[in-house]
């Protein structure tokens, strides 16, 4: 039995395509073992009987049971857990992640939530679980919201960890690694790595600016390294996905670290979530080949738009031109590139949303390992998106219930927003299609029934793209049947 019991809620259609680990539960577990509290890890994505292990586990009291959520689905199922144990214990339920630091107040008028952890977790969760093992104030506790008496209390924000390398390792001991895949490179299991937190930029609809301050924080290239030669060793893992919102944001590091990788002869293959294209077009080609040589065998680069206008509204810090001039640079390096866009912003014309279409055909036409999905642009709670889209008549949700079906493919069907019925259904067309009709994204597809359906769907999918032709979409409503079960 642990003291503390920590829950990855379901997340809904993401976890279709593949399953990656729970790392905001695994980061705040480490510090909590450390300080010599025993933990136990439950991811409800992965354990069918979650309330049979729970009611087990609450027999002992621990001191909480501690649940991670950001916005849509995984609130759903993260209230879910929280009613769960509230009806069956009198045990404390602490929720933390994005969401709730966002909207701390609205998510704890919830009363199935007894305490918020805004931020950073990794220190607040170990002063926690002393404050209530000790059965002192929480007012001492810094970064949480509390209920006392009715009263919902905001104790003084904690700020960030200066120095990442103190925290203890990543304890991948507490999951079954087995479980998870983040890509399916040949087939062979592979796991994710956070090496740094937050990102400098201030893109308009990113979390960033509210939750990180726009603060970029990282671990050192020697302790990156030291993790990433952990996991290989321990779990026999090859094959690794970063995480970082913004892994390149140093580029020393970037350098150290593919020079210890090589140095160490760690034989790994590796892929990078966060890159900017402003970034790629600092790096130069020795870097790149290092990166290759180290074993990088993907890239995630935020383009966002075909539009200059857009990319302007937004923020990014890039024009149209800068996306062309590093497609032409990184094609010669055999990485597979994901650039992914966004269209549906307020005040967004039809010629603009075309323009992205069309610069997303470019560079999959012209780069062979490129893939291009869209998202719908989401008004994420914190964001300064969220205020602009006001102005074109967006209500967020006025409650936690309210924000569980708030997802990118689904908050504006019944938000009155600057969206007609008409742009929602091309919206929808265009975003399912921009996933299935290149084959370059079937290395992400980890999950045997999903790669099935991709190779059965992929020609409707690229004669769709190829001619524009998104009207009679059939194939979502077979989506929607899909998603009436995540
Ligand atoms: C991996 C990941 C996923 C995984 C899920 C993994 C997970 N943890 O749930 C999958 C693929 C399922 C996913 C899906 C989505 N994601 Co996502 N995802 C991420 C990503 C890249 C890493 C998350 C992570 O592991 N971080 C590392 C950990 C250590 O940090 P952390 O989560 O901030 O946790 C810290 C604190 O919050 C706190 N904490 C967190 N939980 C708890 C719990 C307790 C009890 C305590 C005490 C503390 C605590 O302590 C931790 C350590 O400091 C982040 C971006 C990022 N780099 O963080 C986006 C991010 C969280 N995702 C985001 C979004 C928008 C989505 C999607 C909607 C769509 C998408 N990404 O395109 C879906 C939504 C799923 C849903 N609603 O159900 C946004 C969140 C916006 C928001 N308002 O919630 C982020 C921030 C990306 C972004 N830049 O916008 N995602
Ligand atoms: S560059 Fe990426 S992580 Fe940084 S603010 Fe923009 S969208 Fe967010």
């Amino acid at each position: 039995m642990a003291d503390i019991i920590l829950v990855h809620p379901n997340s809904g259609v993401w976890q279709r395509m593949n399953l990656r680990l729970p790392l905001s539960l695994m980061h705040i577990a480490g510090p909590l073992e450390q300080a010599g509290f025993s933990v136990k890890i439950v991811d409800q994505r992965v354990e069918k009987r979650w309330r049979d292990i729970l009611k087990n586990e609450l027999k002992e009291k621990p001191l909480f049971i501690g649940i991670t959520s950001m916005t849509g689905t995984q609130i759903k199922h993260a209230l879910e857990v929280s009613w769960f144990v509230k009806t069956i214990s009198d045990s404390t339920v602490v929720w933390g992640g994005v969401h709730v630091s966002l909207l701390p107040e609205q998510t704890l008028h919830n009363p199935a939530i007894d305490i918020g952890i805004i931020g950073e977790g990794e220190i607040t969760a170990v002063e926690l679980a002393q404050a209530m093992a000790n059965n002192s104030s929480l007012s001492h506790v810094k970064g949480i919201v509390y209920k006392q008496n009715d009263e919902i209390i905001r104790t003084p924000a904690r700020g960030f960890l200066k120095n990442l390398d103190i925290l203890p390792p990543v304890p991948y001991h507490l999951v079954n690694t087995n479980f998870y895949n983040s890509f399916g490179y040949k087939g062979e299991k592979s796991l994710d790595i956070v090496t740094s937190k937050g990102c400098p930029f201030k893109c308009i609809f990113c979390y960033n600016t509210v939750y990180n301050q726009s603060k970029w924080r990282a671990f050192s290239a020697e302790r990156t390294v030291e993790e990433i030669e952990r996991v290989v060793k321990d779990f026999n893992i090859n094959n690794i996905y970063f995480q970082d919102d913004n892994f390149c944001a140093d580029l020393n590091r970037v350098e150290k670290i593919a020079s210890l990788i090589i140095k160490k002869r760690l034989k790994i293959k590796f892929g990078v979530m966060g890159v900017r294209v402003d970034t790629l077009n600092k790096v130069d080609d020795c870097l790149l080949k290092a990166l290759f040589d180290a074993g990088c065998i993907n890239l995630d680069v935020g383009v966002e738009s075909g539009s200059n206008r857009i990319l302007s509204f937004i923020r990014k810090g890039i024009t149209v031109d800068n996306v062309l001039e590093v497609n032409e640079r990184i094609k010669k390096f055999p990485f597979i590139i994901k650039y992914t866009f966004i269209i549906g912003f307020p005040g967004e014309k039809k010629t603009e949303i075309k323009e992205t279409i069309q610069l997303a055909k470019t560079l999959s036409s012209t780069n062979r390992r490129a893939y291009t999905p869209f998202y719908v642009a989401t008004p994420y709670p914190g964001t300064e998106l969220s205020e602009r889209a006001k102005e074109y008549g967006f209500k967020p949700p006025e409650n936690l219930e309210g924000w569980q079906s708030f997802n990118r493919d689904t908050w504006y069907l019944n938000n009155p927003s600057w969206l007609t019925k008409k742009d929602i259904n091309e919206l929808k067309m265009v975003t399912f299609i921009s996933f299935l009709w290149n084959k370059n994204i079937t290395f992400k597809i980890t999950k045997r029934l999903y790669r099935i359906l991709f190779y059965i769907y992929y020609p409707i999918a690229r004669f769709r793209m190829t001619t524009n032709f998104y009207r009679l979409p059939l194939e979502l409503r077979f989506e929607n049947i899909l998603n009436k079960f995540s």
